[in-house]
């Protein structure tokens, strides 16, 4: 089995969350949160910390971990993404597009859940709601999802 470790931070302040239009690589085209695989030596936190400040140009303040996923593809059974969630209230900076993110504001109401993925749809009401969370999807080859388990958790 291939494991590929990757974190995942929003920025969630009242009515507002901050997301990041993918503008390459793995989930282009998509608003997500901030995050990436482990470089080497790294621990989950000083990863997602490092990734939000290469991808959004904000210093992220303390994190808190919301959830964690394993995503699985149906037709590449040795491959898993597993996805750490981190939630993050306080930041210094001003969001700013890089090469990879493209940021901006979104208003609660105003998720845009059809250009995300599918998987969004279904941990970020728990997310926003300060629920904890774990996780396990599979999808098909046109990233749909085939199969879902997601379970509110006390703690991760
Ligand atoms: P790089 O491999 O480009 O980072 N990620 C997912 N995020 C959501 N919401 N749903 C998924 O469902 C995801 N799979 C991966 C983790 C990839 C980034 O995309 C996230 C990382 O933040 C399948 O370095």
């Amino acid at each position: 089995m291939e494991k590929k470790i990757t974190t995942l931070v929003l920025v969630h302040q009242g009515e507002k969350v901050l997301l990041g239009m993918k503008k390459r690589g793995f989930g282009q085209g998509r608003w997500n949160g901030f995050g990436g695989k482990l470089h080497e030596g790294e621990t989950i936190e000083q990863a997602a910390k490092r990734e939000t400040f290469e991808e959004a140009g904000v210093q992220v303040g303390e994190l808190e971990k919301f959830g964690v996923m394993d995503f699985y593809w149906k037709n590449k059974p040795e491959f898993c993404v597993e996805v750490n969630v981190f939630k993050v209230r306080i930041f210094a900076g001003i969001p700013t597009e890089s090469e990879e993110m493209k940021p901006q504001w979104f208003d609660l109401k105003e998720i845009p859940y059809k250009e995300m993925w599918q998987d969004d749809t279904y941990w970020m009401p728990l997310f926003l709601n300060d629920k904890k969370f774990k996780g396990k999807f599979i999808f098909d080859d046109s990233d749909n999802i085939l199969e879902k388990e997601l379970n509110e958790v006390k703690e991760i």
